[in-house]
């Protein structure tokens, strides 16, 4: 007997079909005759809003009401992917729906499919805060996740006839989007410019110089199984002025919505390019507009009516935890409310303050930590500089008091010297914060003993660690509702869904090798369902009966899409030059997913690289198929839910010491490929819980890069040593993959031989001799799969619930809902 633990369903078919029928009346005013899938998946939408709708009053009035602290997640990106099916799924009605949709004559997948992705992240940090708030609510914990509404999301990403990635307008809210509520009536002023004044009784009085109203668009968040809904709340800018009269009268229509413009774009664009002073401003511009205004909002709704509300207790209402330091505005601000406009004193409010932020790093490179021109900051918050000068003073005065290493708290100075001093926003979360937490247990300690060294030297205690996690309900259940269905056989339980270890009852079944065989016909099966969506999407011809080896996460030399991208070349090269047999080679397909951010010219170049490759390659009567690479463009969450289940090998090759934890990583081994990686981020914890034996290690560890660095490193070495190297770097130089042309990649090869900051070619080796034991093992299927359940079984570790449970104990100090 199987025991199922998935939530009931609040409706019957019968109710959900009436429901839709009613929302296409009456809110969308088509029959469902006239109806295409994308009305039908706007009122489900609406549908399913409409049954969550209780379980959300009943969440908020229960946080007002009891005594459980709340967590504020403040963070510049929530990379959500769909959301119908993922609400359908943690409400219970996914058979409903599916009943339902089909009972007015439409597909459920053609549904799903009308929803477009709101693309509201970059990479791993926006969609770690999506899985976290997916698990805050299934855990039954009362939560807000605060950000922008973004009109126009990380850029969609094509590539031209050339290779080259181009970018355009992610304009998501093309079409109705039923998800967001606009919530006018809760809107907050934001203000910015302006100057300081000092009253008569030596208070301080910001007058600014203009303001933008900070409208919330609200999204449910329900949690799986658990009856709670909380609220993920983007805001959006409005303008007050819709537009100047007088200026438009005299025909100057342009200039009569400039201010309108001004404030509006300020949710226009997730991460405008900020090479410039104009975009710099834009970036500190977005992150005040959230962060004051959810700081307002926290202030209104744990206070509701109270013009006096006691503010020495918010830290018990609600803990801020900021993602990465794009919300490290907030301290400052909440600083500035507390004085200016509720009257507390310095030392009170520092008090508050530092009791109810703590800092989430999500980096190790240093020019990833955000520095503000003071200039800047006073510009726009002239206010907020003050304080943080006033917080910088008081933190060196501090410092003095505990070490007498004059260099060091000269090096720990929030605000720096000079003619241009700069704000370090990692330093004022630092000090301004009650815990600093890294997000891999090697990041973390790299943390401590590098980037944040002098802190952690003074402030031990701050720091902790939180290994990240991602949701197996998305992640599993929904990627890949084949191998959910083969846990629940092997467990006789759905229970994993909300407690993840239990795949460790997986293990046994290693050891049976029928239950190993039907694992292998659900990648099998998941291998020809991405192939024939690959087709559908992309017009590529995939081989679901050659290894699938994917590399999917942003480009970035770091991550090394360089290593790939040679050790191919060097087997193309083998084939070309004969050195292999080509009726030897493992057949194999490479699936790149990347975007690069717009001014990244090196990064920009491997995709155009890696885009000739794959032609070159693929039409290569030589190669006979043996080698395969396709490069989907713009990669984004749907995508993941479509390729990871159908991944053989997963590819994990930062230098160590780089990337801070990874969490495609972990997505890969909850569904079943194998790692080649590099002893970095979460994979060293992957491979410690999945066992040395089942996973692909190849590279330097982070002693040996720092050594290789001290000792002066000199990428050309590698390159005459290795001639395997030598031979695909000459290809790239040749014009192989130019048409001929020689200068195509000269920047590239010229970067990899001179500089090759992150040893790509150093690693070289190592890397391509790991291959044959990839290979000599995928050619054993039985044992592969083996070792891919294994990787099943021991990542149970790797939920966001478990992230979520750690983060309670270690930083926030609160729990579910009682
Ligand atoms: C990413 C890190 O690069 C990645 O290792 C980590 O898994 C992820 O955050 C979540 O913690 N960082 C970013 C960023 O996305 O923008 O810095």
């Amino acid at each position: 007997m199987t025991e199922i633990t998935a939530p009931k369903s609040p409706v019957t078919t019968e109710e959900f079909t009436d429901r839709i029928r009613e929302q296409l009346k009456y809110a969308q005013g088509v029959t469902p005759e006239q109806a295409t899938p994308a009305d039908v998946y706007v009122a489900s939408s609406l549908v399913v809003r409409h049954y969550l709708q209780d379980a959300w009053f009943k969440t908020q009035q229960d946080m007002v009401n009891g005594n459980t602290k709340a967590v504020g997640y403040l963070s510049a990106e929530f990379l959500m992917g769909k959301q119908l099916r993922n609400a359908l799924l943690n409400a219970g009605m996914i058979d409903q729906f599916d009943a339902a949709v089909e009972g007015l004559g439409f597909k459920p997948q053609d549904v799903i499919d009308a929803e477009y992705e709101p693309a509201l992240g970059n990479g791993g940090l926006g969609r770690l805060a999506a899985c976290f708030i997916d698990s805050l609510a299934s855990l039954g914990v009362p939560a807000f996740g605060y950000g922008i509404q973004y009109r126009y999301g990380i850029f969609k990403q094509e590539f031209d006839k050339d290779g080259k990635q181009i970018e355009k307008p992610e304009y998501w809210l093309a079409n109705e989007e039923p998800w967001g509520h606009t919530d006018y009536n809760r809107s907050q002023r934001v203000n910015f410019g302006g100057k300081v004044v000092t009253r008569a009784d030596g208070s301080k009085e910001w007058q600014p110089e203009w303001s933008v109203r900070a409208v919330p668009v609200d999204y449910m968040v329900p949690g799986y199984a658990s009856g709670r809904v909380n609220t993920l709340r983007l805001w959006t800018a409005k303008s007050y002025d819709e537009f100047d009269l007088a200026t438009f009268n005299k025909s100057d229509y342009l200039n009569a919505v400039k201010p309108k413009v001004k404030a509006e774009d300020i949710s226009k664009i997730l991460y405008p390019e900020d090479s410039t002073p104009q975009g710099k401003a834009l970036r500190l511009e977005q992150q005040y507009f959230f962060v004051s205004a959810s700081i307002h909002d926290a202030i209104r709704v744990f206070y509701p009516g109270q013009d006096k509300p006691d503010l020495t207790t918010f830290p018990d209402k609600i803990t801020f935890q900021l993602n990465d330091t794009h919300p490290v505005i907030g301290i400052p601000e909440l600083m500035r409310v507390l004085i200016d406009e509720y009257g507390y004193d310095w030392n009170t409010a520092w008090d508050i303050t530092t009791r109810t932020f703590n800092y989430t790093c999500h980096t190790l490179l240093p020019e990833a930590l955000e520095v503000w021109p003071a200039k800047l900051i006073g510009e726009l918050l002239p206010r907020h500089l003050e304080i943080i000068k006033a917080i910088n003073t008081n933190f060196l005065a501090e410092l003095a008091t505990k070490t007498r290493d004059k260099a060091k708290i000269d090096r720990m100075r929030i605000v720096t010297e000079g003619e241009n001093p700069q704000v370090r926003m990692a330093y004022l979360a630092t000090a301004g914060g009650s815990h600093v937490n890294g997000v891999a247990e090697l990041h973390s300690e790299l943390l401590k003993d590098v980037t944040l060294r002098d802190f952690s030297d003074i402030y031990p205690d701050k720091f902790t660690n939180v290994t990240n996690g991602v949701t197996p309900r998305r992640f599993i259940r929904l990627a890949n509702p084949r191998l959910s269905a083969l846990i629940t056989e092997g467990l006789g339980t759905d229970r994993w869904l909300s407690d993840l270890e239990l795949l460790k009852g997986l293990e046994p079944l290693a050891k049976d090798d029928e239950f190993v065989k039907k694992f292998a016909a659900v990648k099998q099966a998941n291998k020809e369902d991405f192939a024939a969506y690959a087709k559908r999407e992309y017009g590529f011809e995939l081989d679901p009966n050659t290894m699938f080896n994917t590399m999917v996460k942003r480009l970035h030399e770091y991550k090394r899409q360089s290593l790939k991208i040679l050790a191919l070349i060097a087997k193309y090269a083998d084939i070309k030059s004969g050195k292999v047999n080509v009726d030897d080679v493992l057949p194999r397909t490479v699936i790149f997913g990347a975007k690069a951010a717009p001014g990244y010219y090196l990064a920009k170049m491997t995709i155009q690289l890696i885009n000739n490759v794959a032609r070159v390659v693929n039409n290569d009567p030589d190669v006979k198929g043996k080698l395969n690479v396709y490069f989907p463009w713009n990669y984004n969450v749907r995508l993941a839910q479509h390729l990871i289940p159908a991944t053989d090998l997963d590819e994990q090759i930062s230098q160590a010491g780089k990337e801070a934890s990874g969490t495609g990583n972990m997505k890969f081994a909850l569904n079943g490929a194998m790692t080649v990686g590099t002893l970095d981020g979460a994979n060293v914890e992957i491979r410690e819980r999945v066992g040395a034996e089942n996973f692909f290690l190849f590279g330097m560890t982070v002693d040996e890069v720092d050594k290789l660095y001290e000792e002066g490193y000199s990428p050309a070495k590698y390159y005459e040593a290795d001639p395997r190297l030598k031979a695909a770097i000459d290809m790239v130089s040749d014009g192989t993959f130019s048409n001929g042309d020689r200068n195509t990649y000269a920047p590239l090869v010229a970067d990899w031989l001179t500089k090759d900051w992150f040893m790509t070619l150093a690693d070289f080796t190592a890397y391509t001799e790991i291959q044959s034991d990839i290979e000599a093992l995928y050619r054993q299927p039985l044992e592969w799969n083996r070792k891919a359940l294994l990787n099943v079984a021991n990542s149970g570790y790797f939920s966001s619930d478990r992230s979520i449970t750690d983060y309670l104990t270690r930083i926030w100090h609160t729990g579910p809902l009682a």
